[in-house]
């Protein structure tokens, strides 16, 4: 149980704990189960009224992995890996917001849960070492240690389009699907955004639609996902081989089932080259991406040839050739953004009851009482859904009024961009730990690794009686100038306009926000730095 510490203004005590989580998503989830585990007094913070985070918010039509089911599952249960059923190969929604809480069930965690608990600040006292946090109900909270399991992908972000609110229909963002089911039979709706999520909206709602209008600002080079039922034997097989599938996740580049192919695009005669490329198209999820040739990733040439390859497969797919070149992108290399895995996306388009507006030659002006106006017409709606992403990996953060040492906000801290260690702590910012797994990397599989990583480092503060521990400042500038060196020589850093570096958001600085290291190498630096008793950090 929590001890209280009286206030003097008569307001509430704060509770007391070891440490605070504020999220129950993946990540925190299984930062709650460790910490408890090492035997310390845990409270989790979550701003849904259930846990599952991402699978929790992301309830909107067609939701679902990316990640191969049975490579998404926590993997730190055998008894869990044999329990847990996976339907589909590509796990919708529905199916992962119950695995989450049939992981919180098991594991009985939300005893040690708050729903519906929105943390407002958190402010590190110098004096006593402990975070002291406030929830938007004004509740408050201490504890020595506070892990932000908040998500990459979690602050949603909607244009702030002029007369937002003046629309007299219903409107959605994505990321904040309702629980009952939209009703979209013969209404007007517009999706704004083309992005994974729109991506796999679109086909699900298209055929339920009256009409739909898409409006896009850059098309994405988008890959079938070929998702399929989970058959009896197949379930069997992975029951009797997660060790394995673990063990080839934990060594791939990005921590999934694919790895690049070692060979050099251009090394490959191109008859060959067409071949292996085709081959690719036929498998599931991001084959086409993550096992083909590896410098694809690094040359612009290269990664020309198989862009060139995807455009083709988009032509052939739309009906209407100006359609189809509106829908092939030209102006970013494969992989520069996030690549949509997508069933019957381009078909959608060759609906009569579905029609893309490119805002790029039309850009939105405003919304208005009854729908979309660009610069060149007013489109009336009766639904708008907003496609339109997120404030990625720093905008969780931000939105906390966060304050370290002197007093120092994270937000000032990053305003020209973040500023880490690992990722994983932030220099002034003692005995804060962000459990986001920003590594370009399977989400559970290396969420896992940064959990762990904190929970042993916890461990070791406690063990040797350490009362802080924050990230020396010089080896947090050669961090940052390390990860920059990596992403300028990969082709992430060539988007307009990807969330991988911030570009999305208008005035938010350019900045590497997804870790470009494979996901190997980024572990390997993890553990070098506690196996070297954790001498880049100012231990207390
Ligand atoms: P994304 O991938 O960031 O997509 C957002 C979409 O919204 C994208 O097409 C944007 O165009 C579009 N957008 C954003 N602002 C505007 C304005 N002002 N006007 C028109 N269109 C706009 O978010 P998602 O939710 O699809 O996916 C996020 C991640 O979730 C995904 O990568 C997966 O990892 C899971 P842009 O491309 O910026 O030109």
């Amino acid at each position: 149980m929590p001890s209280s510490q009286q206030p003097t203004n008569g307001a509430e005590p704060a509770e007391q704990y070891d440490a605070i989580v504020i999220g129950a998503g993946v990540s925190g989830l299984y930062q709650l189960y460790r910490l408890r585990e090492l035997g310390l007094s845990v409270r989790c913070y979550e701003d849904g009224s259930g846990v599952g985070g991402t699978w929790y918010w992301n309830r909107y039509p067609g939701c679902r992995f990316d990640s191969e089911s049975e490579a998404y599952g926590y993997s730190w249960s055998e008894e869990l890996l044999q329990e847990w059923d996976w339907k589909e190969h590509y796990s919708g929604q529905p199916e992962n917001e119950k695995y989450l809480n049939y992981v919180a069930d098991k594991f009985d965690l939300r005893k040690d849960i708050q729903f519906n608990a929105r943390v407002e600040s958190a402010v590190y006292n110098e004096e006593t070492d402990r975070w002291e946090i406030a929830l938007e109900n004004g509740q408050r909270a201490q504890a020595q240690f506070l892990i932000a399991a908040v998500g990459l992908l979690s602050a949603r972000y909607t244009p702030p389009f002029e007369g937002i609110e003046s629309f007299r229909g219903e409107s959605f963002h994505t990321s904040r699907w309702p629980k009952e089911k939209v009703d979209f039979a013969g209404k007007r709706v517009a999706v704004i955004g083309t992005g994974a999520t729109a991506v796999q909206l679109i086909p699900e709602i298209a055929p339920e639609v009256g009409h739909l209008t898409v409006f896009q600002r850059t098309p994405n080079y988008c890959a079938p996902c070929r998702n399929s039922e989970v058959t009896p034997e197949e379930q069997r097989q992975w029951k009797a081989s997660y060790p394995e599938i673990h063990r080839q996740i934990r060594e791939t580049t990005v921590g999934l089932r694919h790895e690049f192919d070692p060979r050099k695009t251009f090394d490959v005669p191109q008859e060959e080259r067409l071949a292996f490329y085709e081959e690719l198209w036929t498998k599931p999820g991001f084959t086409k991406w993550l096992s083909n040739f590896h410098d694809i990733m690094t040359d612009l040439d290269a990664n020309e040839d198989f862009s060139e390859f995807v455009r083709n497969k988009i032509r052939a797919r739309v009906k209407d050739p100006v359609v189809a070149e509106k829908l092939v992108p030209k102006d970013h290399p494969f992989g520069s953004k996030r690549i949509p895995l997508e069933t019957n996306y381009y078909e959608a388009y060759n609906r009569d009851n579905v029609a893309l507006v490119d805002v790029r030659e039309a850009p939105i002006e405003s919304i208005t009482p009854n729908g979309v106006k660009t610069t060149e017409q007013e489109y009336a709606f009766d639904v708008i859904i907003y496609a339109t992403g997120f404030d990625a990996v720093t905008g969780a953060l931000t939105r906390i009024d966060i304050r370290g040492q002197g007093g120092q906000t994270i937000k000032d801290k990053w305003a020209a961009g973040p500023r880490n260690y690992l990722g994983l702590q932030s220099a002034g910012f003692p005995n804060f730990f962000m459990a986001i797994n920003s590594a370009f990397c399977n989400y559970t599989v290396c969420a896992e690794s940064i959990v762990e990583w904190i929970t042993d480092c916890i461990r070791h503060m406690r063990d040797k009686g350490f009362r802080r521990i924050a990230p020396k400042p010089q080896v947090e500038d050669a961090w940052m100038a390390y990860i920059n060196k990596v992403a300028a020589g990969s082709i992430f850093t060539q988007a307009k306009s990807a969330w991988f570096m911030g570009t999305n958001i208008p005035g938010k600085p350019r900045a590497v926000l997804l870790n470009p290291l494979p996901a190997l190498a980024y572990r390997a630096k993890c553990a070098e730095a506690a196996a070297k008793g954790y001498a880049d950090f100012v231990l207390q």
